[in-house]
């Protein structure tokens, strides 16, 4: 969410509070809430089938080969129509598999036609080896429309495994991955004179806690549009420390706007259950599960890890137990102290004055509690990161 768009919403509600019209105050906010929670995004993933396209996106979702929902992977491309995978949790999200582009005479202008080149926000070329001649022509038509790409080097686990197996004696992971590196920067320098070296990103799908995967996350959020930051950064897969903080950010954002809702709707008459109009509750179980805390992820990362404790792991009482708005009237009473609850009684007694002194509290309560449960939640998942794969920065 960038600035000019707080400014323009504080410019319109405060013009509609001016002329008393609290409720459609209300509305603006919320319309710009949910227009931050839904723009969408589509990204495009293309490279020669076999290159691991498929296995990409699962992990870019956060999903394993089994998982339900996952892109098949491992056999032979047979649609030439780009295959649409929305994020299973965030639906703004979607990734597009692209058909493979290592047909002879491949036609660069040709093929992005085809799968519709406008509608992708930027696009991701994998080779699982050296880059050739048709991603460099692909990359040269995408450059001229405007759009970003990323070189992505896949299945580089397998590198390292199979140059281990050969030569024990010799084996250095670090010079290994320089010198992929380099080999590939080389490829592309032949045509695109701006690479450098930190514009090949080399990753495993298998690992994405590894390499350079988090690496190329934060590059894809550094140079999106700031109004498709948000729903980016809740579909991310919880994969290292680096990646829990900047979605924590990204979801601490939109607090502020639900904090701007709670304090109009503070003053609207005849609302005063804010737990209630903000979806406290909703919003919540949404952290929770978009740091993959929910009892199902948890199990699957346990799994994964070969790790049975991680749900003894947990802190946040939100992880710990079921999220019911009872839970969440208690844990708002609980932070905000007795004063709170002194209101509270006053409120009741007093109808009358329950928008004037419960309102601008409990707005305060709400954000205080969101606050805090979206911190407690995003330590417990690099707890459970760390756990499950040791130390990943
Ligand atoms: N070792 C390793 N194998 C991978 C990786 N990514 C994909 N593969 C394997 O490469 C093969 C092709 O992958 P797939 O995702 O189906 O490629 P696509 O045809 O480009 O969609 C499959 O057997 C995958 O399991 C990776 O990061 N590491
Ligand atoms: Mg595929």
């Amino acid at each position: 969410m960038d600035s000019s768009t707080t400014e323009q919403l504080g410019k319109e509600v405060t013009e509609a509070l001016e002329k008393g019209d609290t409720a459609g105050a209300l509305e603006r906010v919320k319309k710009c809430l949910s227009d931050v929670e839904n723009t969408p995004l589509n990204v495009a993933i293309t490279g020669e089938s076999g290159s691991g396209k498929s296995t990409f996106i699962n992990a870019l979702r956060g999903l394993g080969d089994e998982d339900e929902g996952s892109a098949q992977t491992g056999v032979v491309e047979t649609t030439m129509e780009p295959t649409p995978y929305p994020h299973p949790k965030n639906k703004s999200v979607t990734y597009w598999d692209l058909p493979g582009t290592g047909t002879p005479n491949f036609k660069a202008r040709e093929y992005l036609n085809k799968v519709q080149l406008r509608q992708y926000d930027f696009f991701i070329i994998i080779a699982s080896e050296r880059f050739k001649e048709n991603h460099i022509l692909l990359a040269e038509e995408i450059q001229k429309m405007n759009k970003k790409f990323y070189f992505v080097r896949s299945k580089i686990d397998r590198d390292l495994r199979d140059s281990q197996e050969r030569r024990p004696k010799t084996f250095n992971e670090k010079e290994l991955l320089e010198k992929i590196r380099q080999d590939c920067v080389n490829s592309l320098k032949v045509n695109l004179n701006n690479i450098k070296s930190d514009s090949v990103f080399l990753v495993s799908s298998f690992q994405p806690e590894k390499f350079d995967f988090s690496r190329l996350l934060k590059m894809f959020e550094d140079e999106l549009p700031s109004h498709k930051r948000y729903v980016y950064l809740r579909a991310l897969p919880n994969i290292s420390s680096q990646v829990i903080e900047m979605k924590k950010q990204g979801l601490q954002s939109v607090i502020l706007l639900v904090m701007a809702q709670a304090a109009v709707a503070s003053i609207v008459p005849g609302l005063s259950d804010l737990n209630e109009i903000l979806s406290l509750s909703y919003r919540i179980r949404g952290y929770v599960e978009c740091f993959g805390l929910d009892e199902k992820s948890l199990s699957n990362l346990e799994e994964r890890s070969g790790r049975s404790d991680l749900k003894h792991l947990m802190k946040s009482p939100f992880v710990i137990h079921e999220i019911t708005s009872d839970l969440v009237s208690r844990e708002l009473k609980e932070r905000n102290g007795a004063a709170y609850m002194r209101l509270k009684s006053f409120c009741n007694w007093i109808p009358l004055l329950s928008a004037a002194v419960s309102g601008p509290l409990s707005a305060g309560a709400c954000f205080k509690l969101l606050f805090s449960a979206l911190d407690e939640i995003a330590k417990d998942a690099k707890v459970a990161l760390e756990a499950a794969f040791g130390c990943p920065e």
